[in-house]
């Protein structure tokens, strides 16, 4: 590879350093690290403020300033040469429950690490450079997912976010209170500061690259997404007492739910149907007693906005016609990414002498939110057998390095862009 140093956007990606990118990586996944390899670190749960706090730690002996927000989102700021608006970069630390150790985590290490190659190469970027950990992006212990950032691209969300409660009737309030306990000195970021743009880099978490044998994705945009939930009501009675045919069980009730909506789900979505009912309920949940009420989730996901929106209509019609109650739990449409940002992907692979391959993301992200902020691109590295939200998630190391280096070549020429 004929790389010239002179140019600070390869000598930045020159000197991302492998071996650091790979132990911030192992370290972090000690945070909430579980027996089978993976990682459960739920959003601002105890193990989540650890590993804040050991970030944290790690941007201040960057050099960094660290400030927080209303939706306690982490800013790891490095001053660039001019008072221009930054770049961001970034994702998410919060976890699956049986997750892994690179799903958000990557993004924000790779990001950090760029901050090192950045320092050891003594490039100073036009504009500031932020690396952001932003606050409950998986959505699992409080709904909706992606909550930091949608807050921070529109605040008069917190109102509502605030309220929502985790399974134990913990609300985020709550949570959010616990760590400004934790970081009692963390400054608020000052607010209004429009970002000159947004590159996240993340896991496939797909087979694509994998099958292509390409070793970087550069994302087009991300499918649209509904969250549900669909509760079912019938009648609690015993088990060994009640006849079949005078029973109202709620489960039966449920699981022909189930069939239908995958039915026209599948019908509706074609090949790029992705329609999953991961999270059930069973009230009184007793082995001998007919189940009175089954709540379940919906996600459901489409690049095809119309089709996200037949799919509203069908299971409203659906719900009505069978006595059952839905509430919408989370509803992004697709997000497509400019040009003006993805060619900066696109040539950093192409600069690293790598090839790539241009993809839709299948799962959502933070930059769903951040591409109404201001502009947006994602670049991925392959999911090796296309595994996530597993504790067999996995990337090749010199996919998780390259997929950096292309980061650091990406982010320096964003930085210097000026008006
Ligand atoms: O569900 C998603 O697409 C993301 O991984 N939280
Ligand atoms: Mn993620
Ligand atoms: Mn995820």
């Amino acid at each position: 590879m004929n790389l010239h140093v002179s140019d600070p956007a390869l000598a930045a990606a020159l000197r991302v350093d492998a071996a650091r990118l790979l132990a911030s990586i192992a370290t972090l996944a000690t945070f909430g690290a579980c027996a089978d390899g993976g990682v459960n670190r739920p959003a601002l749960s105890s193990t989540d403020l650890d590993a804040r706090r050991h970030l944290i730690e790690r941007a201040l002996e960057l050099g960094c300033t660290v400030h927080t927000d209303a939706c306690a989102n982490l800013f790891f700021r490095r001053e660039g040469s001019k008072p221009l608006p930054p770049v961001l970069t970034g994702s998410h630390i919060d976890t699956q429950p049986s997750g892994g150790k690179l799903d958000g985590c990557y993004g924000v290490l790779a990001a950090l690490e760029c901050i090192a190659a950045l320092e050891d190469a003594g490039i100073c970027t036009h504009r500031p450079l932020e690396v952001v950990a932003w606050t409950n992006e998986e959505g699992t212990r409080f709904q909706p997912g992606a909550m930091g950032s949608s807050a921070f691209v529109d605040p008069s969300r917190m109102a509502r976010y605030r309220d929502a409660r985790d399974a134990a009737g913990v609300t985020l309030a709550d949570a959010l209170d616990t760590h400004a306990h934790a970081f009692p000195t963390l400054e608020m970021r000052p607010d209004g500061e429009t970002a000159h743009a947004f590159v996240e880099l993340h896991i496939e978490q797909g087979p694509l690259l994998e099958i292509a044998s390409v070793p970087l994705g550069v994302v087009s945009g991300i499918q649209g997404v509904r969250w549900y939930t669909v509760r079912c009501a019938g009648t609690a009675a015993h088990a060994g007492t009640t006849p079949m045919h005078a029973r109202r069980d709620a489960m039966t009730l449920a699981i022909d739910m189930r069939a239908q909506i995958e039915a026209f789900a599948t019908t509706l979505g074609g090949e790029h149907t992705r329609v999953t009912f991961g999270r059930w309920s069973v009230e009184p949940n007793s082995i001998n007693t007919i189940p009175a009420c089954v709540t379940f989730t919906i996600d459901f996901r489409h690049p095809d906005a119309a089709v996200l929106d037949a799919f509203d209509r069908q299971l409203a019609e659906c719900a009505a016609r069978c006595g059952v109650a839905v509430e919408t739990l989370f509803d992004h449409p697709p997000v497509h990414f400019p040009h003006t940002v993805v060619r900066h992907v696109a040539n950093a692979c192409a600069a690293l002498g790598a090839r790539s391959l241009t993809l839709n993301s299948g799962a959502f992200h933070d930059a769903m939110y951040l591409a109404k902020h201001c502009p947006t691109a994602m670049l991925f590295v392959p999911s090796r057998g296309g595994i996530s939200h597993n504790p067999l998630e996995a990337t090749n190391d010199e996919h998780l390095v390259l997929g950096t280096r292309a980061l650091a070549h990406c982010l320096v020429h964003l930085c210097n862009e000026t008006p």
